[in-house]
């Protein structure tokens, strides 16, 4: 092994009689620097952090089922459908007679009239159908029954889609 540390001996020796210490220190220097300025736009992988962020929370998403002013609601939802949560889409008409439901709101805590209207005059739109009967009975009572055509009324009984506007508060039955 005599051969190895004479070697390096004379290497380093060689070396050190080429490079001051102070351009060793500045090449280090540039070489951290340059490290520093590289590394950021390397191509990390960024989908782990992003499918650990919060999840988006349905019952404020008026495209979603889940979305608290539906849980009495049976059909297409018109926000799928080009139409708002209260505004049926361009090409067909509100219906005449509708379905009110009452349901919890989640940001305040208290409960709202919702109207479940259908938008007529269009065949079924077929997109975000969904089914929750919160307070709903079956066909024999009529009066809190959803799963109704409610464009019966209107010249073009045909249906599209069902919005879901607030027409008031619930009272509380602990209030009654
Ligand atoms: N109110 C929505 C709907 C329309 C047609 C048939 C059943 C339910």
């Amino acid at each position: 092994m005599k051969w190895f540390d004479s070697f390096f001996e004379q290497k380093t020796r060689m070396a050190a009689q080429g490079i001051s210490r102070r351009s060793a220190l500045s090449r280090i220097g540039r070489a951290v620097v340059g490290a520093a300025l590289i590394l950021p736009i390397l191509p990390f992988d960024r989908v782990a952090r992003e499918a650990h962020a919060a999840p988006k929370d349905k019952r404020n998403d008026d495209t979603a089922c889940e979305y608290w002013r539906y849980c009495a609601l049976d059909g297409w939802l018109c926000t799928c459908c080009g139409g708002t949560i209260s505004s049926c889409p361009p090409g067909t008409e509100v219906s005449k007679v509708t379905w009110v439901g009452t349901c919890h709101n989640p940001n305040d805590g208290r409960d709202y009239l919702i109207s479940y209207n259908d938008c007529c005059g269009a065949t079924s739109c077929g997109r975000c159908l969904c089914n929750f009967n919160e307070g709903e009975r079956p066909g024999y009572r009529m009066g809190v029954h959803n799963d109704v055509n409610w464009c019966m009324a209107n010249s073009n009984n045909s249906y599209h889609c069902t919005v879901a506007a607030v027409v008031g508060t619930a009272e509380s039955p602990r209030a009654r």
